[in-house]
């Protein structure tokens, strides 16, 4: 189990210049919870719970002393599958707090993504509500643990009272280790975790939090998945707590919902994908009775959100568009607060560290001036490599990150995303491994040969096409029927195809052995 560090050199500047510092995760509550003029200032809330930071303090010190008691040790990774809720943050803090590493799977997945999750970690137990109508979150954790050998215990996240003991010291984590596992959009069936530290990802926060003016009247609404880098850390859940504002928690990201807490919190910030953008948007245009007039900023990232899309924004919404460029792998770019609009509305804004370094290459890794080109970056919170080496392409010979994203800049240096990599689709802001999927589909008894690959769409951006060729073309496989084989198989929703084409052959690759990443580019290029 391990992770690639930074250059020692590199290293060495990020501390001299105060980039990298003490500071650790649990700092931010047990800091505000010190501190008189923010302990009883409201922390965290959601529809039905609202915590100051001296109560949240006081559970996550409970909690953590439970954890401990019940055998989390420190450095053992623990799975989080929480839906967006006080809970969620109750847990994370516990487990920093208890020297443990959270492992944030997402509500969406299932059984096949959270066994590789699992078994690429080495989770030891599963944090997940017990008893939800919605969905059976414990019978997916128990087959998951049936499956991975390591884990020996299932908590109930809708029930954190239950494991509390008496708060305890515990010894102080080291801010160069590692804090948490992400997921990467782009794995395929072994999963890319992203190892991130305290010292690296507080970092990103905290310039996050300049960049983005938060401070502590800041009022955030979560209203994506909560373990995602977006709501966690651009400014985020983190940010706003660093900052000693307030963190709301919506339990869906649809206006009917969400709006509702933004009168009733006076909301001044939330971060959307584009098609959340088009719906919040589109539903302010026709006219509401809900009072969204705190809002301030609203930040838009995940996928490429249309030119005209982005103009709508800020005026439906009374509030300022911020663009937002980021990747759990590390690099967050933002548009500024006070650049002009047409920029605002046509860039993915610029690095927000200058120790950030960028490069663009060709799809052989040679250098390009202007551009487009693939863009490979390095800096002080951009891992350079994923959990245990895996993925080793991913990173240049030199350890830069491959983003696998097409970008240009604009006149005035702004980043401008023009496209990706063929292998992986952006579903609305989900990503999907092309490969992932093809793998499953393989499985199926009467497909040959497989290739998903991207096609426009209005609404999400792109969403997924699957190229089949069946054994017997009679009996290729119906797009309800492939949707429940993979369903079957453990894959989350938004990774099951939206259109099936049967096809005879796949085109010539050109290259004597067949490319799969070739024959997704030429797929893609022929329109799909
Ligand atoms: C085009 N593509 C974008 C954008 C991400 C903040 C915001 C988003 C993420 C995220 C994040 C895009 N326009 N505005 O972690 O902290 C695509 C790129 C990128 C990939 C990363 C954050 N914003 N993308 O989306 O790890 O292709 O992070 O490489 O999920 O999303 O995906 P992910």
């Amino acid at each position: 189990m391990s992770m690639t560090l930074w250059p020692p050199e590199l290293a060495d500047d990020y501390r001299a210049r105060g980039v990298w510092t003490g500071v650790v995760f649990d700092d931010l509550i047990a800091g505000r919870a010190a501190d008189p003029r923010f302990a009883d200032r409201a922390a965290v809330v959601d529809a039905q719970c609202s915590l100051t930071y001296g109560e949240l303090d006081d559970r996550v010190g409970r909690l953590a002393a439970g954890l401990v008691a019940r055998g989390i040790d420190r450095g053992d990774r623990v799975l989080l599958q929480i839906p967006n809720g006080v809970p969620f943050v109750e847990a994370v803090f516990a487990l920093w707090r208890a020297g443990a590493v959270p492992v944030f799977g997402l509500p969406a997945h299932r059984e096949s993504e959270l066994v590789g999750i699992a078994e690429a970690a080495g989770v030891v137990a599963i944090i997940s509500p017990a008893e939800r109508t919605d969905f059976d979150y414990r019978a997916l954790a128990r087959a998951v643990a049936g499956r991975v050998r390591s884990i020996t215990q299932l908590l109930d996240s809708d029930r954190l009272e239950d494991l509390w003991a008496e708060p305890i010291t515990h010894p102080r984590a080291d801010p160069e280790d590692l804090g948490f596992l992400q997921l990467s959009g782009g794995s395929t069936g072994v999963p890319k975790l992203i190892p991130r530290t305290h010292a690296d990802y507080l970092y990103s926060v905290r310039r996050a939090n300049q960049v983005c003016g938060v401070d502590a009247d800041t009022v955030y609404l979560v209203v994506l998945p909560a373990g995602h880098n977006f709501p966690m850390s651009s400014p985020g859940i983190l940010g706003t707590l660093q900052a000693g504002g307030t963190v709301v928690l919506a339990a869906a990201p649809l206006p009917s919902v969400a709006w509702e807490l933004v009168q009733r919190e006076r909301v001044t910030m939330v971060g959307l994908v584009p098609p959340l953008a088009r719906l919040w948007t589109e539903t302010a245009e026709r006219g509401t009775d809900i009072d969204l007039s705190s809002l301030q900023t609203v930040q838009v990232g995940g996928a490429r959100c249309p030119d005209a899309l982005a103009r709508r924004i800020g005026p439906a919404l009374g509030a300022r568009l911020q663009q937002v460029f980021g990747m759990a792998e590390g690099l967050v770019c933002y548009t500024g607060l006070d650049d002009p609009i047409d920029e605002v509305v046509t860039t993915q804004g610029r690095p927000m560290s200058e120790l950030d370094q960028l490069r663009l290459v060709d799809e052989d890794g040679a250098p390009v001036t202007g551009g487009p080109g693939f863009l490979e970056t390095q800096g002080p919170y951009t891992i350079r490599g994923y959990w245990d080496g895996r993925s080793p392409e991913s990173f240049a010979p030199d350890g830069w990150y491959r983003t696998g994203d097409v970008v240009e800049f604009s006149p005035a240096g702004n980043l401008i995303v023009r496209g990706r990599d063929a292998d992986r689709i952006n579903r609305g802001g989900e990503k999907v491994s092309a490969e992932q999927v093809e793998e499953h589909l393989l499985a199926h008894p009467q497909i040959r040969d497989a290739i998903v690959v991207a096609v426009p769409d209005s609404y999400l951006g792109e969403r997924s096409c699957a190229y089949v060729i069946a054994h017997d073309p009679a009996a290729t496989p119906t797009l309800p029927e492939i949707r429940g084989f993979l369903r079957g198989a453990g894959l989350a929703e938004w990774k099951l195809p939206d259109a099936v084409k049967a096809v005879a052959d796949f085109p010539e690759t050109g290259v004597g052995k067949v490319s799969r990443k070739r024959l997704r580019e030429l797929l893609t290029a022929a329109g799909a």
